[in-house]
């Protein structure tokens, strides 16, 4: 394996905002960030005074919690086998194998031993009256975990029921692993960024740009490889050889920003806790919705025999789509909707603020920057088959109310908790900005949401966004400026 570049480690301490922008959202470029975790209530709860995981205190304080653990000896498909367990029933475990010191046994024990991973908890969203950290600001601006805040992704009720709720509850994550627990290959769900702290331990990354991910799939770029430390068949994976990775230890303390479509290998050189969330924002908007296109096609392709004998094709495959992917194209229409509208409710609101001091001048920026990428995608929408009049009906009645009424939406409580959050969530973003200067002028923005507008589809909510700047609609375009 060729290892090509080390990711770049900042103090993010003397980063801006602005810069993280510019060097990496921008660039979808990865970078570990190091003192952001200063304070923390993790960092002195979940650590012992020799630095190793305080597992007692997981076991005196949330030993009840239900949890996924991953079963590193075990492939199942693409991933490693799940089991569930209460969180002292994993804490038994690590005790058990910490006092006979025989993680490396069992590491190598011919398949017959098991290798656990405490993964994917839900641990905000189980416990938020306890503070375990704040996210850095480098990350604040995530729709996912704002939009999840208030809204369900699926609202569809053979899909909710299908899943557990709090598998769809948010994207924050607390993982705990044993030394020689691992993550296999793979880029992350809806092709969101991720960022990773670790808490106490040490991980090692093996990151590959994607421009060069083709080169890990099959000749069909179908399958792509599950562990890259094993024996790869050169016949199976042609590419392989040629992938030039990028590398990284990952040290206590420090936070790993891994950008959109990266694929990434992770491997726990020491007992590690971390905490990690997925999410997107304007920046890689662009990177879901793409691949939800892509995911879509595939499933399409699969079951395209049996299109003649269905008279609800579209709905099928839509489906399929949001059991395997995690979400639709109606779910995401929903969801770019609902935020465009928050961003519009934003600016007419900042307008009406007399004292337009600086901080509200870049909040009306990133809104505007929100909508921009918005708009963008939308009009890359619009022409999907989905939302062929024909096909509209494949839509459940609860996503097209979700979507359709602007009044109703404007009228509706979980609209209102959006727009609150959001406007916290710039207010943080805006806080890393102070020494840029923003040209907008939210006064000026001469803004118009007519409720009693409907969004049928995506080429109605481009036309919402135009609608709403009426002679202004260049200020969208001058928001490509972005921060440079
Ligand atoms: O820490 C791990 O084992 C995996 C983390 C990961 O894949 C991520 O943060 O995207
Ligand atoms: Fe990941």
């Amino acid at each position: 394996m060729e290892i090509g570049a080390k990711v770049e480690r900042v103090d993010g301490r003397k980063l801006s905002y602005a810069d993280f922008v510019d060097r990496y959202l921008k660039n979808n470029l990865p970078v570990v960030l190091t003192d952001l975790m200063d304070g923390w209530q993790a960092c002195t709860d979940w650590v012992t005074a020799d630095g190793r995981p305080n597992i007692r205190f997981f076991a005196d304080h949330f030993g009840k919690s239900m949890v996924q653990v991953a079963d590193c000896c075990k492939r199942v498909f693409t991933d490693q086998k799940r089991v569930e367990m209460s969180v002292s029933e994993y804490t038994d475990y690590w005790l058990s194998i910490s006092s006979t010191k025989c993680n490396k046994v069992a590491n190598s024990n011919g398949g017959t031993e098991s290798l656990l991973y405490l993964k994917d908890w839900h641990f905000v969203k189980e416990y938020p009256d306890y503070i375990a950290y704040t996210t850095p600001s480098f990350f604040v601006d995530d729709w996912l975990n704002l939009y999840l805040d208030s809204h369900r992704l699926h609202r569809d009720s053979d899909i909710t029921q299908d899943k557990n709720e709090t598998n769809c509850a948010d994207y924050r994550f607390v993982y705990i692993g044993v030394k020689g627990t691992w993550t296999p290959l793979h880029a992350d769900v809806f092709r969101s960024y991720s960022w990773s702290a670790n808490v106490c331990g040490k991980k090692l990354w093996l990151l590959l740009p994607p421009s060069q991910c083709h080169l890990i799939f099959d000749r069909y770029q179908k399958s792509s490889v599950y562990d890259v430390y094993a024996d790869i068949s050169e016949k199976k994976f042609p590419g392989f050889k040629k992938a030039v990775w990028w590398e990284c230890t990952q040290e206590q303390n420090e936070i790993i920003f891994v950008p959109s479509g990266w694929y990434h290998q992770v491997h726990n050189l020491e007992d590690t806790i971390s905490i990690n969330h997925n999410w997107f924002n304007g920046y890689n908007l662009y990177w879901v919705w793409n691949l939800l296109v892509k995911d879509y096609t595939e499933a399409k392709e699969y079951i395209e025999d049996i299109r003649e004998i269905c008279d609800d094709f579209e709905s099928i495959c839509q489906r399929n789509l949001a059991a395997n992917t995690g979400m639709n194209f109606y779910d995401f229409f929903v969801f770019i909707s609902r935020f465009a509208l928050a961003n519009l409710v934003l600016l007419r609101d900042l307008k009406n603020v007399e004292s337009v001091v600086s901080h509200l001048r870049s909040t009306a920026f990133n809104a505007l920057n929100n909508i921009r990428a918005i708009h963008l995608v939308a009009s890359s929408m619009g022409s999907v088959e989905a939302f062929a009049e024909e096909n509209l009906n494949s839509c459940s009645e609860e996503n097209r109310i979700a979507y359709s009424e602007v009044k109703r939406i404007m009228e509706d409580l979980d609209f209102h908790d959006l727009c609150a959050t959001l406007r916290v969530t710039l207010r943080a973003v805006c806080e890393g900005l102070h020494d840029y200067n923003v040209e907008i002028r939210p006064e000026k923005i001469d803004l118009a949401i007519s409720s009693d507008f409907k969004i049928g589809n995506p080429l109605e909510l481009v036309k919402l966004i135009q609608n709403a700047f009426p002679d202004q609609f260049n200020i969208l375009n001058a928001c490509n400026i972005g921060f440079s």
